[in-house]
C-alpha cells in the first residue's frame, strides 16, 4: 500500500564486505517485511538514471562508478512509515554523522561507499521499486 513502502539497496562496498545477511537481519529485526528482492550489478545507464536527481553534483559521477563497481542487493520493504523508519534504521548520510546502532554507523566506510540506501519519500519510494522490480517480482 502506498506510504508502507520503502527501496533498499545494499551496496557494493557492503557487498564486498561480507554483509548482506547482517544488514538483511537488521532490517527484518526492526519489523520490515521483505516483499522483492534481487541480487544484480546495475549497468552504468541504470545507476546514472536511478541517481539522476543527483547529475549536477560533484559526486555523480563517483558515485555512478562505485555503484557498478560490482553487485548490489536491491529489496523492496514493507512496513508502517517504512520511509522515515527506515532512514531512522540506516542513519545520516555520513557515517561519521550516524547514530549508535545504524547500520551505516556499524558498516559504512565513507559518505560515499555508505554501505545501503533508503527511499527518501513515498512518492520516490514508489519510483524506486518500479526501477527496480516488476509487478510480477513483487510478493
Ligand atoms: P542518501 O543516500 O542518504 O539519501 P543522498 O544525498 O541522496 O543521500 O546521496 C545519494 C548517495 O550519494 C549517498 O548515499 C552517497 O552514496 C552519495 N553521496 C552523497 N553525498 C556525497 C558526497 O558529498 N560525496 C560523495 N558521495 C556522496
Ligand atoms: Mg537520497
Amino acid at each position: 500500500m502506498a506510504g508502507n513502502i520503502t527501496l533498499t539497496m545494499i551496496k557494493p562496498d557492503a557487498v564486498q564486505k561480507g554483509v548482506i545477511g547482517n544488514i538483511l537481519q537488521m532490517i527484518t529485526d526492526a519489523g520490515f517485511q521483505i516483499r522483492a528482492m534481487k541480487y544484480y550489478q546495475m549497468t552504468t545507464e541504470q545507476a546514472q538514471q536511478f541517481y539522476a536527481v543527483h547529475k549536477e553534483r560533484p559526486f555523480y559521477n563517483d558515485l555512478v562508478s562505485f555503484m557498478t563497481s560490482g553487485p548490489i542487493v536491491a529489496a523492496i520493504l514493507e512496513k508502517e512509515n517504512a520511509v522515515s523508519d527506515f532512514r531512522k534504521l540506516i542513519g545520516a548520510t555520513n557515517p561519521a554523522e550516524a547514530e549508535e546502532g545504524t547500520i551505516r554507523k556499524k558498516f559504512a566506510e565513507n559518505i560515499e561507499r555508505n554501505a545501503v540506501h533508503g527511499s527518501d519519500s513515498d512518492d520516490n519510494a514508489q519510483i524506486e521499486a518500479s526501477f527496480h522490480f516488476s509487478q510480477l517480482e513483487r510478493f
